[in-house]
C-alpha cells in the first residue's frame, strides 16, 4: 500500500490505469501484474487462439453444454415468464448465440445487452448475431460490469444475466463474491444469473490447459510486458523470461507466473523506475481458480442467489449453474 503524498509524486504516467497497476505490482512483493493487462489487442487475438488450443479444454466443453443444453436451459430460466439477456464480459459472444437462438425459439424478439471493456469485439457480436439470428436486438455497451447492468430497463421482463466461460475464476474468492454482489444489487428477486464455471480436475489436464505445446499461452502471458515497454517505455526482454503454468492445490488454482531466466534490471521510462530481478525470481501474472459443487454454492449464496439447477458435460469438467435472485 503507498500513500496518497507518495502517488502524487510520482510521475503523471504512474495516475493512469495502466501506470498505477504497474507501478503498484512490481514495486510489491512478490511482483505481480494484475490479469486484466493481458487483453490489448494482441492479448485478445492470442486468448481468441487459446480457446482454440486441443490442450484449452474450457471453451470446447462449455459450448458442448450450452449446445445440448440450451432449451432446457432457457426453459428453466424463464418459468414461463419473457426474458431479457445481460452478458458480462461478452466478447465476441460466439458461445452466446446458442442460448440467444434458444430464447428466440421460445419468444420471438430477445433483447440482449452486451457488456464489455473493449469496443471492437462488441460491434463484431452486434452485426453478426443481427446478421444470423433475426429477433435478437444487441444492445452493446462498453462499461465495467455492474455499471453496465444497473440501467438496462427491462420493462417488466425477467432479467436473465449470462457470466460465463469461467471469467468469474481469475478474481479472488472475495472479490467475485464482491462482484456477484453487486450485480446482484441491480436485479430482482426472481432474475436469474448462468455462470459457467471450470471445476477441479486432474491436475495434469489443468496445467497442460496453461502451458500448451504450441506456446500460445506463454505468448499471451508474456505480451504483458510487450505492452509495457510500449505503454510505458520499459525495456523488458520477453525472451528473458519464462512462462510458468503451476497448479495451487492449497488454493485450487492454476497461477501463472514469468519467471527471470537471469539477475537484470529492467528500466520503465513513463514510471522513472528501475525494477531489479533476482535469477528465477517471478512476476504472478494470473489466477485461475477451479471450482467444486460446494465452492460454486457459498460463492453465489454469499452473493444473494440460490442455485437451481446445474449442467454439466460427461466427464464434470465444467459446470453451468443456474441461480435465482433471491
Ligand atoms: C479468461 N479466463 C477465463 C481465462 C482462464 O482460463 O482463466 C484466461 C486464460 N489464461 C490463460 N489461458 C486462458
Amino acid at each position: 500500500m503507498h500513500s496518497l503524498s507518495s502517488i502524487l509524486s510520482l510521475p503523471e504516467a504512474a495516475q493512469t490505469a495502466v501506470g498505477a497497476e504497474v507501478y503498484a505490482g512490481l514495486t510489491a512483493r512478490p511482483k505481480t501484474l494484475s490479469p486484466w493487462l493481458f487483453y490489448d489487442e494482441e492479448g485478445s487475438r492470442l486468448f481468441e487462439e487459446i480457446t482454440e488450443l486441443p490442450e484449452y479444454y474450457l471453451t470446447r466443453t462449455e459450448r458442448g453444454i450450452f449446445a445440448r443444453h440450451a432449451d432446457e436451459i432457457l426453459r428453466a430460466a424463464a418459468e414461463g415468464e419473457t426474458l431479457a439477456m445481460i452478458e458480462l464480459g461478452a466478447g465476441t459472444a460466439t458461445k452466446t448465440e446458442l442460448l440467444l437462438k434458444a430464447a428466440v425459439r421460445r419468444q420471438e424478439a430477445v433483447d440482449y445487452l452486451a457488456i464489455d471493456v473493449s469496443e471492437s469485439p462488441l460491434t463484431v457480436a452486434k452485426q453478426r448475431i443481427e446478421r444470423e439470428i433475426p429477433g435478437v436486438t444487441t444492445t452493446p455497451r462498453v462499461a465495467d460490469y455492474t455499471t453496465g447492468v444497473a440501467d438496462f430497463p427491462a420493462d417488466g421482463k425477467r432479467r436473465m444475466v449470462l457470466y460465463i466461460g469461467s471469467s468469474i475464476g481469475n478474481f479472488e474468492p472475495a472479490h467475485a463474491v464482491k462482484l456477484l454482489r453487486d450485480v446482484r444489487a441491480h436485479l430482482s428477486p426472481g432474475d436469474q444469473l448462468l455462470l459457467g464455471v471450470d471445476r477441479v480436475k486432474e491436475r495434469s489436464v489443468v496445467v497442460r490447459a496453461y502451458d500448451d505445446e504450441a506456446g500460445v499461452t506463454a505468448a499471451f502471458n508474456k505480451n504483458v510486458l510487450v505492452r509495457i515497454n510500449r505503454e510505458l517505455g520499459a525495456n523488458f526482454n520477453p525472451r528473458l523470461f519464462r512462462h510458468r503454468a503451476r497448479w495451487n492445490h492449497e488454493h485450487s488454482r492454476i497461477e501463472m507466473h514469468l519467471e527471470s531466466l537471469i539477475a537484470q534490471q529492467v528500466s520503465i521510462g513513463a514510471l522513472e523506475m528501475e525494477v531489479k530481478f533476482a535469477r528465477g525470481e517471478t512476476i504472478h501474472t494470473e489466477n485461475s481458480y477451479k471450482f467444486t459443487g460446494h465452492g460454486i454454492s457459498s460463492m453465489v449464496e454469499r452473493a444473494g442467489f440460490s442455485i437451481t439447477q446445474c449442467w454439466t458435460d460427461e466427464r464434470e469438467w465444467f459446470g453451468v449453474y443456474l441461480a435465482t435472485a433471491v
